[in-house]
């Protein structure tokens, strides 16, 4: 079974996503994600230009051997880019594999280890008031747990908060926060990081008074905090026993999180931008976080995740992996197979895609009762309109950057 065609397909139904479509002699079709919002085009010049000339001709069947050469002939390793283009590939080739064999991806990774995937939804409020509706609002869509993002007293914009742009946007449909914006340059956002620790214990403490002790919480700090700061958080937080505190501070330098662990038992989930297992090494094996947050589409697809889970599993780290609007309906799928077949599977992301997404990727999977599940079509479970995708080209978007009080550039 040979790979015969390989197309890149740039579409912007809400949001702009690049999927990679392989196609077989005996026309069995693949796809994969390799959306890398505010810096698409740099992995479809990546996939066009570099990778797809050394699929075509490659025996289909061999993503094991496929995953290794893109890895090592490209010399250069790691990165956001290289690790997307071959995470598109990767999925690409499970889906193709799966159809070859008339079974889900799940059940080729070694069968469903649970009935369905725990989700959590995003709900987020300028004001205290905003927030209870958007928790209600979550609940109400079967949400069995939440993830609270705030606004901040003297801030203008921060990460997280459901703008009314976006409102005006989606045409009166209350939509996530979607954090890339349409637009030729980047959003200058303001920020604070003693009035953001002063106030979101606050929220914690109303939520907790308002919806009781049993919900679970989840916050994203979005890497704004230096690890005496994150370790004042995360202690903070305690007395509302959250289920993970995101991304508390940059961890480029892993040991970072030492001096967090030192303070607090507030649980850690850090990696939605992370590529490889290397990133991972000294935090899985200090025990320095219980969640590994990165997505299919963004560590180098199916494959290498999976590699960074089983060797997280040693350490009882468990998943809880990025399922933001920029994850497309293919790197969803691809993460709710992985997530479905592997034991230390956490919690899984699940913003929902917009209309317009809904109609250029058909999507087999299920969402009930606050339980995400990939479906049982041979592959991925889903089908790109390529038609359909024509109708919204590219759109150049970016995402915003923070600047301080005094001008300085900081973590977004
Ligand atoms: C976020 C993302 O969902 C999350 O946890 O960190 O919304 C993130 O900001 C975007 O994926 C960036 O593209
Ligand atoms: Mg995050």
């Amino acid at each position: 079974m040979i790979i015969d065609r390989a197309e890149v397909v740039v579409t912007s139904p809400d949001r702009n996503f690049v999927t990679l479509k392989l196609t077989t002699d005996d026309g069995l079709t693949g796809l994969g994600d390799a959306t890398l919002n505010g810096r698409e085009l740099a992995v479809v010049a990546y996939l066009k230009d570099h990778v797809v000339p050394l699929l075509l001709g490659r025996d289909a069947h061999r993503i094991e051997d496929t995953w290794q050469f893109l890895y090592r002939s490209a010399y250069w390793r790691r990165g956001p880019v290289t690790m997307a283009a071959i995470a598109a590939v990767d999925m690409a080739l499970w889906d193709i594999k799966g159809k070859a064999a008339g079974l889900p991806v799940y059940q080729l990774l070694g069968g469903a280890s649970r009935s369905g995937l725990l989700a959590y939804g995003h709900a987020s409020g300028k004001t205290t008031e905003e927030l209870f509706d958007s928790i209600r609002s979550h609940q109400e869509q079967g949400y069995r747990a939440i993830r609270v993002q705030t606004g901040v007293p003297g801030l203008k914009s921060i990460y997280g908060i459901a703008s009314n742009a976006t409102y005006e946007a989606m045409e009166g449909v209350r939509y996530d926060h979607e954090p890339a914006q349409r637009g030729a340059l980047p959003n200058e956002e303001d920020w604070d990081t003693r009035s953001y620790l002063r106030h979101v214990p606050t929220v914690f403490e109303a939520v907790r008074n308002e919806f009781g002790p049993e919900l679970p919480l989840l916050h994203d700090a979005h890497h704004r905090l230096t690890p005496i700061q994150a370790a004042q958080l995360g202690k903070s937080l305690e007395p509302y026993d959250l289920f993970w505190l995101e991304d508390v501070t940059p961890a480029e330098n892993q040991e970072a999180l030492r001096l967090v662990r030192q303070h607090t038992t507030t649980p850690l989930a850090i990696g939605e931008i992370f590529n490889t297992v290397w990133d991972y090494q000294q935090i899985i094996r200090e025990q320095l976080i219980d969640y590994v947050r990165s997505a299919v589409t963004h560590t180098g697809g199916i494959s290498h995740l999976r590699k960074v889970l089983d060797y997280a599993a040693q350490y009882q780290v468990k998943s809880g992996m990025h399922g933001p609007t920029d994850i497309s309906p293919v790197g969803m799928a691809a993460a709710m197979h992985l997530g479905l077949s592997i034991h230390n599977f956490g919690i899984q992301e699940y913003m929902r895609h917009g209309a317009k997404t809904d109609q250029v990727f058909q999507q087999s999977f299920t969402w009930a009762d606050g339980y995400l599940h990939p479906g049982d079509r041979p592959g991925l479970g889903v089908e790109l309109d390529t038609d359909e995708a024509g109708k919204y080209p590219y759109v150049q978007a970016y995402l915003p950057y923070n600047r301080l009080a005094d001008g300085t550039v900081h973590d977004w």
